[in-house]
């Protein structure tokens, strides 16, 4: 496998450690050197082979790091990192999901109750043992207690923003054998699920076994954990990959069956039935003449199969759109003719929520504005933290300087052709709704985006309150990831989206789909009660580096999932009709 993976998964596992044994300082910034070699795109094996000079070119990599890359890049193993993994032998990936649980939490645990594993935690705090820790108390425990189960879940799902990637690359390879005549991600990478179970790749060959074959012998693969004549799994980078290979003839229903959900396939191939056809991962035939028409599989008249489209035209219907199979009503509104007119992401015209050095970024309000300009938007916003609780260390902007950092935004607004900069704040929404920033100040900024980033455990009726409060305020524009979810880390706020929507409509406020992978939030069912309601979401990536905002993608495909149309995004507003908007 990668070696960037390898040493990058490696690395982190070290600032874990280090954080476990009550080092400061140094964690973050191993945690910084992760960050810049994920994104390094180049190979890394060619910058180690090179030596320690070469990777220093890389962002926070400095001569501790280059080092340890070397090593690693050498012999496979870090021995610092090997000596503390004796010290500190618990399952750190498996803990570390449990929310509110961090390094320094599994480092009292251990030392104090001897906990390694999610098991274990869990005895601890059904026995009560958690709240005789110093420094815990009964409501830790319980909340250890609570989240334990979502933990174990949570290990068994990849993120969206880790997989489809993944997917892409193996369509690619598969789509290079010559013997193969076309190739399809399916199954929820398809449709854009948040998070994954595994990822599924279609190809169309007559020669099944050689493409087989040629995935099981995948280079980048770990492991091959099956292969059989016409399909093979290979695990990577801690996802399954599944390979399907059908005939070319049978590649439309087969991608059209193994793209579910299975909800969608069941209520389509329901309907099918009704019209005397039926649906299977071989085709659709007319059975309205076969006496038994569950003899076999490929029974009756051959009316579709060889495309997608053709399957849904042998019952009259328009192709689906993936991100809509998730068996909410897009069968009968395919019957109805009454499928959306789904957003795509050329409609998007800016991105409304942005941070720069000024808190917790990583670049200049120019260098921000720039790229974003680059990427090829008509306007972005810079929406630096103001101070509150839950924001990442002391980072955020006092109320003083942010008009400061108004005037900077307009400077460069005024400097920079070709694209409009918008001034801006993320305030906090507090737990009781209240608005982090002083009301004059607020009113001074082009785009204000209110979010909540500390107790995200109220209970749903309490954290439904509080979001409505905080749209209530008169400058409010924007409520940013409104639930506080981090996939896989935490659930966040169990809202009621249908209420928050009604309340977004009368205050004339836009809900965020914030489109970093590990948010997707508000997520796609969120956004379908929004958009029913005729609330107005915004898609934003929440960028601390002009890299991510490519982003976008997965908002657009987020909000297609919550059948979101053009007219139903406020960043896909002109920058006149955004103006209306924001005043
Ligand atoms: P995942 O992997 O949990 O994120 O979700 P999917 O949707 O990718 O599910 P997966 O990988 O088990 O199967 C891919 C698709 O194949 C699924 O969406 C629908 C279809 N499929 C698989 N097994 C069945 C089944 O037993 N019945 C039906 N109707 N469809 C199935
Ligand atoms: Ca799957
Ligand atoms: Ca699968
Ligand atoms: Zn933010």
């Amino acid at each position: 496998m990668a070696l960037k993976h390898d040493v990058a998964d490696e690395l982190e596992a070290y600032a874990n450690l280090l954080e476990m044994d009550g080092v400061e300082y140094k964690p973050n910034v191993y945690r910084r050197a992760v960050e810049s070699l994920r994104e390094y795109p180049g190979s890394l094996e060619a910058l180690a082979e090179d030596g320690e000079d070469a990777l220093q070119a890389l962002d926070d990599v400095g001569d501790a790091i280059s080092a340890k890359i070397v090593e690693y890049h050498e012999t496979g193993v870090i021995e610092e990192l090997e000596a503390m993994r004796e010290r500190y032998p618990v399952d750190l990936d498996a803990l570390l999901r449990v929310e509110g649980v961090g390094p320094k939490t599994i480092g009292t645990l251990y030392e104090e109750l001897g906990v390694t594993d999610l098991d274990e935690l869990e005895a601890a705090a059904e026995d009560e043992r958690i709240q005789d820790v110093k420094g815990f108390g009964a409501k830790t425990e319980s909340n250890i207690l609570e989240a334990i189960p979502f933990a174990r879940q949570a290990g068994e799902r990849e993120l969206l923003g880790e997989a489809r990637p993944v997917a892409e690359r193996v369509r690619a390879f598969v789509s290079e054998h010559d013997a193969v005549e076309s190739a399809a991600v399916a199954g929820s990478t398809r449709r854009w699920r948040a998070t994954i179970g595994d990822v599924d790749v279609l190809a169309a060959s007559d020669d099944g076994q050689a493409v087989v074959d040629a995935f099981a012998a995948w280079e980048p693969a770990d492991a091959v954990i099956e292969a059989g004549e016409q399909k093979a799994s290979v695990r990577f980078d801690g996802m399954r990959i599944d390979l399907r290979v059908v005939v070319p003839g049978e590649f439309g229903s087969a991608l059209q069956y193994f793209t579910g959900s299975k909800d969608h396939n069941v209520t389509l191939r329901n309907y099918a039935i009704e019209q005397g056809v039926k649906l299977n991962e071989y085709g659709a035939f007319d059975v309205s003449d076969v006496d038994d028409a569950d003899d076999g599989q490929r029974v009756g008249e051959r009316i579709g199969g060889d495309t997608e489209e053709s399957m849904y035209a042998a019952l009259d219907l328009p192709l689906v759109p993936p991100e809509l199979r998730e068996g909410r009503g897009e069968v009968q509104a395919a019957i109805d003719d009454a499928l959306p007119d789904l957003l795509v992401e050329a409609d998007v015209r800016g991105d409304l929520h942005n941070h720069t050095e000024a808190s917790d970024g990583a670049n200049s309000v120019r260098e921000m504005v720039e790229g974003a300009k680059a990427f090829g938007h008509e306007y972005v916003a810079i929406t630096d933290h103001a101070t509150g609780p839950g924001v990442v260390g002391g980072m955020g902007v006092p109320d003083d300087e942010l008009l400061d950092l108004a005037d900077e935004v307009e400077a460069v607004n005024d400097d920079v052709d070709g694209i409009t900069a918008f001034s801006g704040v993320e305030a906090n929404v507090d737990d009781d709704g209240s608005i982090s920033v002083d009301d004059d100040v607020l009113a001074e900024l082009d785009v204000v985006v209110a979010s909540p980033h500390s107790s995200l455990d109220q209970p749903g009726d309490a954290a439904t309150e509080r979001l409505c409060t905080a749209m209530e305020h008169p400058s409010v524009d924007v409520l940013g990831h409104p639930t506080g979810r981090l996939l896989n880390q935490r659930e966040g706020l169990d809202v009621d989206a249908n209420r928050l929507a009604d309340v977004a409509v009368r205050e004339g406020v836009a809900l965020e789909v914030n489109a970093n992978p590990s948010r997707l939030d508000l997520s796609g069912s969120a956004v379908k009660a929004a958009v029913d309601a005729g609330a107005t979401i915004s898609i934003n990536t929440d960028s601390h580096r002009p890299e991510t905002y490519g982003n976008v993608t997965y908002g657009v495909h987020t909000a297609r999932r919550g059948w979101a149309e053009p007219d139903d995004v406020l960043n896909a507003y002109d920058e006149d009709a955004l103006r209306e908007f924001l005043h």
